[in-house]
């Protein structure tokens, strides 16, 4: 499904980065992205799996002295209309520095469809979480015409750069991603209620399942989704993780 038509033809170093396709993994908060990740890193040595900075969010270092100032992933969670338009910034900019780093030589050399998996994306930040926060009323709609604006501008002078050639969907009930999130315990996101759960798997589903979000970039509407329950135990039952890794491995070649 996501074979280029020039992934045996490779003349130079640009065209071994354009045979390297981008695969985003989105889902609702504590869906389990991260372990599906690892798990994925493991089960094909043709994937390089790009894990989502939520660190640097919780620990903001001054410009020059680079030593912490604040969790900004706790203030945004303790003030939201005060710093969801900041938090928004800064996580959408982080994502972009990820999603230009540039494949390993490792990938480059690999013999089938060498794929690079990233936790998350520009575009669900945008279309998932900012808009959810304007809808909100966390982000006001001057911030929202501001953000809509940098954003437009930087994925459209990227490029390339910043496309994806598919998304794998982990989707689940919110009460299963509520009961996740309980067991994980990350204390910026004690307060997340179930209702704010609710909302972000609604965000997923009109941009992933009913296509209804109204999507600035037209490319991105044709994007190939792979669909998986991820209501199901992936990571504690080995026929459900099989299962899966069939499903990536046909949406992969
Ligand atoms: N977040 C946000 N706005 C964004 C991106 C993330 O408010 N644009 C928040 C939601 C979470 C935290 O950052 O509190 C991390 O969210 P993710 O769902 O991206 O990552 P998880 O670690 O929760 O994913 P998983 O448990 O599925 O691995």
């Amino acid at each position: 499904l996501l074979r280029s038509p020039h992934c045996h033809s490779s003349t130079g170093p640009m065209d071994d980065i354009n045979r390297v396709k981008r695969v985003s993994i989105e889902g609702n908060i504590a869906v389990g992205k991260s372990t599906f990740a690892q798990l994925l890193q493991f089960a094909g040595q043709d994937w390089e799996v790009v894990p989502e900075p939520v660190g640097k969010w919780q620990s903001i270092e001054s410009g020059s002295s680079q030593q912490k100032v604040s969790n900004l992933l706790d203030m945004m969670y303790q003030d939201p209309q005060r710093w969801s338009y900041t938090f928004q910034t800064n996580s959408c900019m982080s994502r972009m520095r990820t999603q230009l780093q540039p494949p390993p030589a490792r990938l480059l050399r690999a013999e089938g469809v060498p794929v690079q998996v990233f936790e998350r994306s520009v575009y669900s930040d945008r279309y998932v979480f900012a808009l959810n926060m304007f809808e909100l009323g966390c982000i006001n709609s001057t911030e929202w015409a501001v953000y809509q604006d940098w954003h437009s501008f930087l994925v459209e002078q990227f490029g390339r750069q910043v496309e994806l050639e598919g998304i794998i969907y982990l989707r689940a009930p919110p009460q299963k991603c509520m009961e996740r999130l309980g067991q994980r315990g990350r204390v910026e996101e004690k307060g997340v209620q179930l209702d704010y759960l609710e909302k972000l798997h609604t965000q997923h589903e009109r941009w992933l399942i009913d296509k209804s979000t109204k999507l600035h970039f037209e490319r991105l509407t044709r994007v190939p989704v792979l669909v998986l329950d991820a209501s199901l135990e992936f990571e504690e039952d080995p026929k459900v993780w099989a299962k899966f890794i069939t499903q990536v491995k046909d949406f992969f070649s």
